[in-house]
């Protein structure tokens, strides 16, 4: 009789395994540079959000990274060199390797930002009126900008139509990324009065000793930000502190102080993905938008396209394991889909990340993706059987809804909380 042979058998290979036995491990397990930033910098932490009836009532903790203001008026910085509002191709390259980000002045004319404010905030209005607005510790995002208005198509190409200044920004993201780069997602991030300020973080979640940036995030405010409105909160040259870290095994030790984003909408702030920045406090009772466009290298990305190739009969046996497997679990940083997926851990089988059902609408040919909405949708509009519904419905039947949840219950603004 054929017997397995003992080195197979998972008991075994566990008892093979202890942490000090595996290779790789303190690279594949570390959690640096963000457990030195956090450890070394205690004024950085994770402030909780507040859900549905707490809006607003959080602890303004003085002397936190949330505590700041805009370089110019920050006694640590205003006399630096940071970077200016510019069209000179030079300054704005150099600003980008030395401090992590740069600011293309008037990137969108003052007609640009106004059309593409007027959708943002329609389409805002129209997902609280639909019940599928994503409610976000500091606001509200509209996810998946691209399948919500004409205008979000073209800037995803950075078309001189919707972004005069898209042939300057392009060039500057190829120089920073490498050609064939891919567009990542398009989000319109309203903070919103009463909102807690996002964690610092880096967007790049990859190889974070790298030389360069492996992603990039372009932020284009479309309301003008400052400390009173919400400017992204961000440590400016920060990108090389904890990439240079990393590289020598070091701890990240004391950081200089965030700022924050001051700039004119229709600004473009191209941001190194390694640079730490997380959403500002708006103390004002007005939105305020920055729409949040990721890039990244061409080549990470899965070979096959298993979203689109694999037979609904596979799918349709596939285990918990095989859907996780193929990239059918989202996490809040991979694969999220119209929004489903922010807050997951992208484990087998995790409702709140899963994507399967999204594929088998597609596949029985009923699936309805939330397109434009608005405060003048018709009420079929608004009430339709958006696929979205049915997923996050299904995500929340029976468990805790996550933090970062679709749903209009808890929005500011929303009288039903
Ligand atoms: O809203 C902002 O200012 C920045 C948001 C951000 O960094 C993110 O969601 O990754
Ligand atoms: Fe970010």
């Amino acid at each position: 009789m054929h017997t397995i042979p003992k080195e197979f058998d998972p008991q075994f290979i566990a008892a093979h395994s202890a942490p000090e036995r595996q290779m790789y491990r303190a690279e594949t397990h570390a959690k640096e540079p963000m457990a030195s930033v956090l450890k070394n910098n205690p004024e950085i932490y994770f402030v909780p959000p507040q859900r549905r009836r707490d809006w607003g009532a959080w602890e303004f903790k003085p002397g936190s990274y949330y505590d700041t203001t805009i370089g110019a008026k920050h006694p640590y910085w205003r006399d630096s060199d940071l970077p200016q509002p510019s069209r000179d191709i030079d300054r704005l390259r150099s600003d980008l390797v030395r401090w992590g980000y740069c600011k293309v002045a008037d990137a969108l004319s003052a007609e640009q930002v106004a059309s593409m404010r007027q959708r943002v905030l329609e389409q805002a209005e129209g997902e609280k009126l639909a019940g599928i607005a994503q409610r976000t510790p500091s606001g509200q995002n509209i996810n998946c900008c691209v399948n919500k208005g004409r205008c979000f198509e073209l800037f995803v190409e950075q078309h001189p139509s919707i972004a005069q200044g898209g042939p300057l920004v392009e060039q500057l993201v190829t120089a920073a990324l490498g050609p064939g780069w891919v567009c990542t997602s398009l989000i319109a991030a309203l903070s919103l009065r009463g909102g807690v300020p996002q964690a610092l973080h880096q967007d790049q979640g990859n190889a974070l000793d790298s030389r360069s940036p492996m992603t990039v995030n372009i932020l284009t405010p479309i309301t003008d930000v400052d400390e009173t409105t919400g400017g992204t909160l961000l440590i400016p040259g920060s990108h090389v502190v904890l990439s240079d870290a990393v590289r020598q095994s070091k701890e990240v030790g004391k950081l200089p102080p965030a700022i924050n984003l001051d700039a004119k909408a229709g600004t473009m702030v191209i941001t190194d993905g390694r640079l730490l920045h997380g959403t500002g406090i708006n103390h004002t009772d007005e939105p305020r938008i920055v729409m949040l466009n990721g890039m990244q290298k061409a080549w990470l990305r899965q070979p096959e396209n298993w979203m689109l190739s694999v037979r609904p009969e596979v799918l349709q046996r596939a285990s918990a394991k095989l859907l996780h497997r193929m990239g059918y679990q989202a996490t809040t940083a991979t694969q999220t889909n119209e929004g489903h997926g922010f807050g997951a851990q992208g484990l087998p089988d995790e409702a709140a990340g899963a994507l399967v059902d999204f594929r088998s609408a597609a596949d029985r040919g009923d699936y309805l993706r939330v397109g434009e909405l608005g405060p003048t949708s018709s009420e079929a509009e608004l009430n339709a059987p958006y696929t979205l519904r049915e997923v996050v419905g299904k995500a929340r039947a029976g468990g805790v809804a996550a933090p970062v949840g679709i749903g209009n219950k808890g929005l500011a603004g929303d009288s039903s909380t």
